[in-house]
């Protein structure tokens, strides 16, 4: 029996597409955190890249367990697809007291791809404090490509989000988000683990669409971000207009005809 997936919906796959981020909160159970924790603690065997997701973990171990928690299942079928390939794992720690923070970067070189993504999961099985170097993030720029520690040199953006969670959140982020460890000023060893997916299918429409029409939906893809430049904040907003288009097959859709304007090309000619 194929397992329960709650899929995303229209509303929080715009919102995905404008932020580049999906965060799910204490989406994990307290007694599966623990078992987390222990199971991070020793390490996860490495998985060959390109393993279909069903032949990379085993039968009832921890990591297939969180995948198929029925939001975590959802969300990572809404973005990606059935059976994602693994393209890499790794257990992330941030040392107490730490010292330094992670440079700001992607973690590709320049991936132009404009109508796919890969995602990464990022699990936290502990309550992560502020003071713990929780993951920074800045909404909003995986669609400005950069190449890798590009962005080391920015220390703090507007508006940029320090991961504070409660433990078992799990957060998906678009490939092309720019992000950092950050310093651990605690006592305490920060986890986090993260899987990078690759579809394997179109991303077209797989989520629950049922609202597709919902006028949120234009509202989540317009947002702008306090980091954004005015002029530089359109060509964002008119990046997603051009995954949007690819994601749900409609190739009208816009935001005040931007893209409509600058793709007229008339073929009639007047004789
Ligand atoms: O440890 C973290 O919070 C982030 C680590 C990371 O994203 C990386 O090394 O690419």
């Amino acid at each position: 029996m194929e397992n329960r997936r709650e899929l995303l919906s229209s509303v929080q796959m715009a919102r995905f597409v404008a932020r580049g981020s999906l965060r799910l909160d204490a989406v994990v159970p307290a007694e599966m955190n623990a078992e987390g924790l222990a199971v991070l603690a020793d390490g996860v065997p490495s998985v060959p890249y390109g393993t279909p997701l069903s032949d990379a973990y085993d039968n009832g171990s921890f990591v297939r367990r969180l995948l198929a928690l029925p939001r975590v299942a959802g969300a990572l079928r809404s973005l990606v697809g059935p059976e994602p390939w693994v393209d890499h794992h790794f257990v992330h720690t941030r040392a107490p007291h730490g010292g330094t923070a992670q440079a700001l970067h992607g973690d590709a070189i320049i991936d132009v791809r404009p109508d796919a993504f890969d995602v990464q999961l990022m699990y936290y099985p502990q309550d992560v404090t502020l003071e713990m170097g929780g993951t920074l993030s800045v909404p909003g720029s995986h669609l400005r490509r950069i190449n890798e520690s590009d962005t080391g040199r920015y220390q703090n953006l507007r508006g940029q989000d320090r991961l504070v969670c409660p433990a078992g959140t799990v957060v998906f982020l678009h490939h092309g988000i720019w992000h950092g460890g950050r310093r651990n000023d605690s006592d305490i060893l920060r986890y986090m683990f993260k899987i990078r997916f690759n579809p394997r299918v179109r991303q077209r429409r797989l989520w629950d669409t049922s609202d597709l029409h919902d006028p949120q939906v234009t509202a989540e893809l317009d947002a702008m971000f306090p980091w954004y430049e005015g002029a530089t904040g359109r060509l964002e907003r008119y990046n997603r207009i051009l995954l949007w288009r690819h994601l749900t097959g409609d190739d009208d859709f816009d935001l005040d005809h931007w893209v409509t304007r600058v793709s007229n090309r008339p073929k009639e000619i007047v004789t």
